[in-house]
């Protein structure tokens, strides 16, 4: 588990429970990612996640709770290996993630690793290269979408169906079924431009439909979900 790599499934954690988050990152998905957008992670939650995976060995994203330049840095410092940040809509907004995700004189990210804090020796500078992911996610995001997809820097192009839906006056269920609607649009740009693909899915059988449009870096399923669909596995249910 290193970055969020080609044909990979990945496990979205909403719940802040350290423990949760090591058995899943455990448990054979490729990623993990912690969500400080709509999920439960604040500040310190992040940092006792990331020392946690750290101390285990295990890489790990963070979806964070905007484009900020802090929070971008703030996740980067708790260590994760990849950041997917919300809500960019324009190819200057994806410059200023790259801005905030590569120290000098890529960037202008802040020099403070947390490894030290729990007796870690910190990377140097010049080894950091997270994978900065931008989260696409809106009508205009799909308007500015080559332009986007052609910043340099910008490894990943991660689409937000639920987002997108909404800002386009439709559902995601009639985007899925859109063989050649944005959707596709967006994991064809993302490959023209030498960028990976990727999508929050949310369930397995969203999942597959997403492959076959052209996403190969999924997050199949979120921690939530996975209890529920547990307790309906032995309850015997649907
Ligand atoms: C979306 O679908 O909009 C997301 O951001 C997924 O978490
Ligand atoms: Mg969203």
């Amino acid at each position: 588990m290193t970055a969020i790599g080609p044909g990979s499934s990945g496990v979205w954690c909403i719940r802040d429970d350290v423990d949760t988050v090591l058995a899943l990152a455990r448990s054979g998905f490729d990623w993990v990612a912690l969500d400080a957008q709509h999920g439960r992670f604040d500040r310190r939650s992040l940092i006792d996640n990331g020392r946690a995976l750290a101390g285990a060995g295990l890489a790990f994203a963070v979806r964070t709770a905007g484009p900020d330049p802090a929070g971008i840095g703030l996740a980067l410092d708790a260590g994760a290996s990849a950041v997917i940040v919300p809500q960019i809509d324009t190819a200057d907004q994806a410059r200023q993630v790259v801005d905030a995700g590569r120290y000098p004189p890529q960037g202008s990210r802040s020099w403070g690793p947390l490894a030290p804090l729990w007796g870690h020796e910190a990377a140097p500078p010049a080894a950091a290269a997270p994978q900065l992911g931008v989260m696409i996610e809106s009508a205009a995001a799909l308007a500015n979408l080559g332009a986007i997809a052609e910043v340099p820097g910008v490894d990943l192009l991660f689409v937000g169906p639920f987002d997108l839906a909404l800002s386009l006056g439709t559902t995601v269920d009639a985007l899925l079924a859109d063989g050649d609607g944005p959707l596709a649009e967006i994991a064809a740009a993302s490959s023209a431009a030498g960028k990976a693909a990727g999508i929050f899915a949310g369930d397995p059988e969203r999942a597959r439909i997403l492959r076959a449009l052209g996403f190969d870096r999924i997050a199949v399923a979120t921690d939530s979900g996975i209890i529920a669909a547990g307790a309906r596995a032995i309850l015997g249910g649907p």
